[in-house]
């Protein structure tokens, strides 16, 4: 296929995307006089550079946002709805997805870890986010793989992944992906629920409803291997996490290790000699541990650094991250992004 023709596959597998969307105000355009998704895009004037797929809520979608932010980077904000209309489980979005080089050359997850990591776990071909460089006519996904990217690419004069730092950059960047999010979003902690209550109280039946969408778009995609395979894979995925989720043991270790890495970046502070995690210089290690401590804060867990063994270096350095206009941009600002912020 000739560059040309793959430009035009690209640019019709992304408007039929979007076409998923159902609500218009969550089809936006940001920009630095739009920051938020506030005002509906205009489908036949508005031209961003890229389209992200995201939700308000979800970690990997956070980081791709807070980079686009720090970056000061133009953006069609393509939100999709997620429970229960899942329009992310849409054969519209899973062909973008596919189209990526990542999807090309991995195998699809269909087990459950706790994380979301596609170099330990395979790629899952319905989730969020993605991102399509119109300019250069490529889909982008995996958050990691994206962020990295957006900064190669687009991050002139935007020291996010200096060389000299960039091997450890990129090894806290796989801690944070190694970090159990989803399993301690979904399952709760044995020795106690510290979820805020409405998340509590939905999780319980979540996986059906993601069987019963996934199935529903099965029968209409049945003459597809390829579609065929991912939703199989998916569906095989969501049960083994519907099993992992309840199952007391796996919770603990799930929540056991995440407390392990927060007690390893406690140390990894204390050599420090600045504001941030390598002396005085905000990189993408920072963004992205941005990123997971407010999620751990939402999810009841500031106990990892703020309960019976403090880790004061976490501590400050969570309060001066959740001071990031990036992170206050893309999570604390942004709709539906649910954050609970410590401030003492
Ligand atoms: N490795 C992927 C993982 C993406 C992922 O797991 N996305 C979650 C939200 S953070 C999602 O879309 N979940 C919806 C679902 O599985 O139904 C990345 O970092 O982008």
């Amino acid at each position: 296929m000739s560059d040309q023709q793959s430009r035009t596959e690209i640019r019709e597998l992304t408007q039929a995307a979007i076409g998923v969307i159902e609500a218009p105000g969550r089809a936006t355009v940001i920009s630095a006089e739009n920051p938020l998704p506030a005002v509906a895009r205009d489908a036949t004037s508005d031209a961003p550079p890229f389209e992200l797929f995201h939700f308000g809520f979800s970690i990997c979608s956070h980081k791709v946002r807070a980079v686009l932010s720090e970056l000061g980077l133009e953006f069609g904000s393509n939100q999709f709805a997620g429970p229960t209309k899942y329009e992310n489980y849409t054969p519209e979005y899973v062909r973008l997805r596919l189209q990526s080089d990542v999807a090309k050359t991995s195998k699809f997850v269909s087990g459950f870890s706790g994380a979301s990591s596609v170099d330990d776990d395979g790629f899952d071909p319905l989730v969020v986010p993605t991102l399509v460089d119109n300019q250069a006519g490529k889909v982008l996904a995996d958050s990691k793989l994206i962020c990295l990217y957006l900064v190669n690419t687009y991050g002139g004069g935007h020291d996010l992944l200096p060389d000299d730092l960039k091997d450890r950059i990129l090894q806290e960047m796989d801690v944070v992906d190694q970090t159990p999010h989803v399993a301690l979003l979904y399952g709760a902690d044995p020795e106690g629920d510290t979820r805020p209550t409405d998340i509590q109280s939905r999780m319980p039946g979540i996986h059906q409803i993601k069987f019963e969408s996934i199935k529903g778009h099965m029968s209409s995609v049945q003459g597809d291997a390829n579609l065929m395979a991912a939703y199989k894979a998916k569906l095989e995925k969501e049960k083994n996490a519907e099993a992992f989720v309840v199952d007391g043991t796996a919770m603990q270790d799930a929540t056991q290790l995440a407390e392990r890495l927060i007690a390893d970046l406690e140390t990894t502070l204390q050599a420090s000699t600045g504001t941030w995690l390598f002396d005085d210089r905000f990189t993408l290690a920072d963004l992205v541990w941005g990123v997971s401590l407010l999620r751990l804060d939402y999810l009841g867990k500031s106990q990892f650094w703020d309960g019976d063994t403090p880790r004061p270096n976490v501590k400050a350095y969570y309060q001066r991250l959740a001071a990031r206009p990036c992170l206050i941009n893309a999570i604390v600002d942004w709709p539906g992004s649910r954050k609970r912020l410590q401030t003492s």
